[in-house]
């Protein structure tokens, strides 16, 4: 009877919360757009790949974080902000635009090689300048001594190798006089309304000039201007959606009707993923909320240099065992990554950015199994490294060795381990210590690199369990 009284009123408590819950609900006209995981083939595709290439390549190649005389730490892509340069004088830098060992089918090489499934192309940074020939303003690849269409090449190149291509494209614009960070007055309204009709009209000819872009990757997305026009946010996933087919959309483009970003106001994921993870991750243990919906983040090589800057020694570079460990750390947690690298202004990279490439390479084609098609697995986090999961094959991506030779793996409730094999090698000793918790030993010979281990499990609802525990 007791029993009884306490479902009943379980069931009232249940019911006013939620009734609390559902009132709250603001109603939007532009807030998130799709209801929990896109599930169609495009989407699963995006999340399969798992492993992008950022490229930053614009004017700023050219200073390399240097102007009269005077190196700037700050990211290189900026520095025309840090050093306060004039439009006009920025600009001029497209007199020397001329990278004449640019070849789109050997960066394209480097990137198949380097075992990235995507690149992601700055077609324009904040400063202005286009990647591609837009015939909406003067400051692109057609008005330089270059003059081809640089993005046309990529887009070619990469497709040919088999490599989606998304594009990066900033809203934020210093080139354009119309570009606003607030609006404050009836004038900067009708400014910025003219930067809204050059910018959709600049990303339409994204769309139909290169139809075969996955992706459209949006930054600069932060200023009061943008987050009082949260209804052109929506418009522009909706346009974009219509012209091409199956495309995604990162969360930084989006604004609601009251100017809250990534997440609207109810809470909710706009876009089709999270891109709030930038030089980040979430934490492994506390942050498994994330598993909850697509993410890609995205991490620079020394501290925060995504353009390409002269001096890498000014800040900490990491290593490619550093880089690897933030890949499978994503993907661990159903994420994305995305490594940058910033082409010099010749249009070659630098001799550290093609040594990581190969680095990356080389553990990629052995491990990429790991990688590719891989999620969040549901099993509690362990010392010695991260889980990853594609259907039934739960991969282990060892990266701390233990000093007792044994890696433990606590299986979640009604997993059974039954075998376990160094990925291209042999099998490994499993025992099972406790209910749900196993040793698997270590390999007799070590890989000497963070290497993975492919486990055989069984899930059985309901197994019968053989372990009792003591009366305390
Ligand atoms: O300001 C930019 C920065 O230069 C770079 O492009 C990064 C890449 O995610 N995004 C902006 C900062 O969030």
């Amino acid at each position: 009877m007791k029993k009884k009284i306490v479902l009943v009123i379980a069931f009232f408590v249940t019911l006013i919360a939620s009734a609390q819950e559902a009132k709250q609900e603001l109603p939007l006209q532009y807030g998130a757009t799709n209801v929990g995981k896109r599930q169609d083939a495009a989407m699963q595709k995006f999340r399969d790949n798992r492993l992008g290439e950022f490229i930053h390549w614009g004017l700023y190649a050219i200073p390399g974080g240097e102007w009269n005389g005077k190196v700037y730490n700050g990211a290189a892509e900026w520095l025309k902000s840090w050093a306060k340069v004039p439009s006009d004088e920025w600009m001029a830098l497209m007199k020397q635009w001329n990278p004449v060992k640019f070849d789109a089918r050997q960066w394209a090489k480097m990137a198949k090689d380097m075992g990235v499934r995507y690149v992601k192309i700055t077609t324009k940074h904040h400063e202005g300048f286009c990647l591609w020939p837009s015939k909406y303003t003067k400051y692109t690849v057609a008005n330089t001594p270059y003059k081809k269409d640089i993005l046309g090449e990529i887009v070619k190149a990469y497709n040919a190798e088999g490599i989606d291509v998304h594009f990066y494209f900033s809203v934020m614009d210093w080139s354009h006089p119309d570009y606003r960070y607030d609006i404050k007055s009836e004038a900067d309204s009708i400014a910025f309304r003219r930067f809204l009709t050059f910018t959709d009209n600049q990303l339409k000819e994204l769309a139909t000039r290169y139809p075969t872009v996955k992706d459209f990757w949006f930054d600069g997305t932060w200023d009061s201007s943008i987050k009082k026009n949260g209804w052109w946010t929506a418009h522009v996933e909706k346009t974009l959606k219509e012209l091409v087919p199956g495309v995604t959309i990162n969360s930084r483009l989006r604004a609601d009707d009251y100017g809250k970003r990534h997440f609207d106001s109810n809470g909710r994921l706009m876009g089709d993923y999270e891109s709030g993870y930038e030089r980040r991750l979430p934490d492994p243990v506390k942050d498994l909320k994330v598993t909850q919906w697509d993410w890609e983040a995205c991490m620079t090589i020394p501290e925060n240099q995504w353009g390409y800057h002269k001096d890498w020694s000014l800040s900490y570079v990491k290593t490619p065992l550093e880089v690897i460990d933030r890949i499978v750390h994503a993907v661990s947690m159903g994420g994305n990554m995305v490594v940058n690298f910033g082409p010099q202004a010749d249009g070659d990279f630098r001799a550290e950015e093609k040594a990581l490439a190969t680095s990356l390479g080389r553990w990629m084609s052995q491990y990429g199994e790991a990688i590719y098609g891989c999620d969040y697995a549901g099993w509690a986090k362990q010392d010695w490294g991260y889980y990853t999961r594609k259907g039934q094959d739960v991969f282990m991506v060892v990266f701390n060795r233990p000093y007792t030779k044994q890696l433990l793996v606590k299986t979640p409730k009604g997993t059974q381990i039954v075998g376990a094999h160094l990925l291209h090698g042999g099998s490994l000793q499993v025992v099972e210590t406790a209910r749900n918790e196993y040793n698997v030993s270590m390999p007799l010979v070590e890989p000497g690199e963070p290497f993975v281990i492919k486990l055989q499990i069984k899930e059985e609802k309901g197994a019968a369990d053989k372990y009792r525990d003591a009366l305390t």
